[in-house]
């Protein structure tokens, strides 16, 4: 028997109480299953349009379009997922658009945009192939089609297909849709007109979701098994509440691998094919391939201060295209007191952090909206967006710059009695002991790289560390007025090993003062600003690593995270140096192997690290000093 189907243009025709007196006497024992049911009721106040867009190959893209009943003429706000646009435009089931939607898009459908949900190729109900982070079309890619393709055919249908639109199309999204958005950069289609990408994933290698400078992220293990793989998937059954047990006892990454039988996953396979900065890579930096190209729609790209994920991208794309932008006013760079993708929820703490009000809604309503309402509406406001945009925490308040960084860059020396000074210390060293048997953790153990633990490990107080025999810490005094940074502090880090190769992480620390009668929790609190690794190996170049010699000093240097916060008198700035991040950082063997996703026990061996000062060879955190 056919199931019926009660569809809301029935109900619609005919009242309820109408049909139920006009049909005959329900058949008592007719199947009572029906087969669908419009959750979207007539007395709902918006429209919720699910169609599946053709693309140039035939492919066809499962697209959710949401507006308010009332809307026309609207500018479209497009987002492109592989987190499910079905999810993303139901968040309830209610006939109020503004439940149904994210928190994000309320200010948006209420101000009479359209928007838009799109699942990526292969994924949720799109039809064709899943590729992560499919690579635009070249060497590493030989199909007709890509993620700026995909977008562009996207954005020609809407234009062509969506009446209550002004033909005006807006981009945006966090992470992976951060990755989409800048994509439909690529080529544009000339309707659209403004991108708002928030912690783009740009460069897997460099410092997004895989690598930071060459060490290999193990939580990526989980992603994978939970995007890729129809059924089954999901977090891998490690069956411990403590990761950095499970990671330590499989070994190297390709060992946990094998154990959790993730080398049948495609996506896997590839990141631990590819432990060097390679073709491969390089090939796939969104920031190169847009660096090369004529930036021709306005972008704001925005990140969070302490972006657990994607912490490198929108500042290196800023990075890459300022240069074209002479009159300023067509990349700007937006920092705010978030975790990642906290842009798009309610950002009045973080952790243990409070700030002033609700800084992601501030963010979002005084200068996401007005920037794509100058370049999107019909009758668009004058455009007044700031070529930089940061919350100074610490300060806690949000300032314009008009360039980035904002800072002149000066040496914070390491050196004795574990001194840390803007005055060049006597030479000197101090050293330690890594053991790949007992790495540094993350965070206090057990250790879980999932919800709040994960979303907030960065703003973790780092004094469960300070103190182990494998970590350096050097502090200044108390200051006696405040240090504002505006920028990327520089790690400029003067080592050596008795081993062929090692890891050093940097912390870069705000420490509190130790009294703090009415916030107990922040007094002596030791907040991380930018914690940021290096791997030995890479030091002579990214896309060459190479054993290093025992016992000679290096010069290791990198960029930690950037930031915009003001050191109060008071406290003290610290920085902390050790050899191992775990199990964030897969281990670094401490002598030569070819892969270490394929080192074998044999391999991992104790070192021991100095850390020199003075002289010649005078390790420094080099800080962008704003001029207030
Ligand atoms: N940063 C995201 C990601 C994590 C791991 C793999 C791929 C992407 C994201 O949140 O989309």
């Amino acid at each position: 028997m056919t199931r019926p189907l009660i569809a809301a243009s029935l109900v619609l025709a005919l009242s309820t109480t109408a049909v139920l007196h006009a049909a005959a006497p329900t058949d008592t024992m007719m199947n009572e299953k029906v087969e669908s049911y419009d959750w979207v009721r007539p007395q709902a106040d918006f429209v919720r349009r699910e169609v599946m867009i053709p693309m140039r190959d035939g492919t066809k893209l499962y697209t959710v379009i949401v507006f308010r009943k009332s809307t026309k003429g609207g500018p479209i706000l497009l987002s492109r997922t592989p987190y499910d646009a079905q999810r993303a435009t139901t968040r309830n089931r209610s006939q109020k658009i503004d439940e149904i939607l994210p928190v994000m898009d309320r200010e948006f459908v209420d101000d009479g945009y359209i928007r838009v949900y799109q699942d990526v190729r292969g994924l949720g109900r799109s039809e064709g192939d899943y590729v992560m982070n499919r690579p635009l079309r070249g060497p590493l890619n030989n199909t007709r089609i890509d993620h700026a393709t995909d977008a562009y055919d996207t954005i020609d249908w809407l234009v062509k297909n969506v009446p209550e639109s002004n033909g005006k199309v807006g981009i945006t999204g966090s992470s992976y849709l951060g990755f989409t958005s800048l994509m439909a950069l690529i080529d544009p289609h000339p309707a659209l007109k403004a991108a708002v990408p928030q912690s783009p994933m740009v460069d897997g290698w460099m410092g997004d979701d895989w690598f930071h400078n060459g060490a290999y992220r193990t939580f990526g293990f989980d992603y994978d098994l939970g995007q890729t793989v129809d059924k089954g998937g999901g977090a891998v059954p490690k069956g411990t509440g403590d990761e950095y047990t499970a990671y330590l006892n499989a070994g190297s990454a390709m060992e946990y691998a094998k154990a959790y039988g993730l080398l049948d996953l495609p996506a896997v396979r590839k990141v631990l094919e590819h432990p060097a900065y390679d073709a491969w890579w390089q090939g796939q930096a969104v920031d190169k391939l847009l660096a090369s190209r004529k930036l021709t729609v306005p972008t704001m790209l925005v990140v969070g201060q302490w972006d657990q994920e994607d912490s490198y991208g929108a500042p290196a794309v800023y990075k890459a295209l300022e240069p074209q932008d002479k009159a300023n006013d067509m990349v700007s760079l937006v920092i705010g007191p978030w975790r990642h993708s906290g842009v798009n929820y309610e950002g009045r703490e973080l952790g243990p952090l409070k700030f002033e009000g609700d800084t992601a809604l501030q963010f979002r309503t005084r200068y996401m909206k007005p920037f794509f309402d100058c370049h999107l509406k019909t009758n668009p406001p004058k455009c007044q967006t700031p070529p930089v945009l940061t919350y100074a925490t610490g300060a806690d308040r949000w300032e314009v710059s008009q360039k980035w960084p904002d800072g002149a860059y000066t040496p914070l020396y390491l050196g004795t009695n574990a001194g840390l000074s803007f005055t060049k210390p006597e030479p000197g060293g101090d050293s330690y002991v890594s053991d790949p048997a007992k790495p540094v953790p993350m965070l206090p153990r057990p250790v879980r790289m999932s919800g709040d633990e994960w979303r907030h490990w960065l703003v973790h107080d780092q004094r469960f560390v300070d103190g182990r025999p494998d970590v350096m810490t050097y502090t200044t005094g108390a200051l006696d007025k405040p240090v504002h940074i505006k920028g990327a502090p520089k790690v400029d880090l003067r080592a050596s090993t008795t081993g062929q190769d090692s890891d050093y992480v940097v912390k870069l620390i705000d420490v509190y003062p130790e009294e703090n009668t009415a916030d107990p929790v922040m007094a002596g609190y030791q907040l991380a600003l930018g914690i940021e690794i290096f791997r030995g190996r890479y030091v002579h170049g990214f896309a060459t690593p190479a054993p290093l010699e025992p016992g000679k000093t290096y010069a290791f240097q990198w960029a930690l995270p950037n930031v915009d916060h003001v050191f109060l008198p008071g406290h003290k700035i610290m920085v902390q140096v050790q050899s191992s991040l775990f199990p964030l950082y897969d281990r670094n063997p401490q002598s030569w192997v070819p892969s270490i996703m394929e080192a074998m026990p044999k391999d991992y061996v104790k070192a021991t690290e100095t850390v020199h000062y003075g002289g010649d060879a005078a390790s420094a955190v080099w800080l962008p000093i704003a001029k207030d």
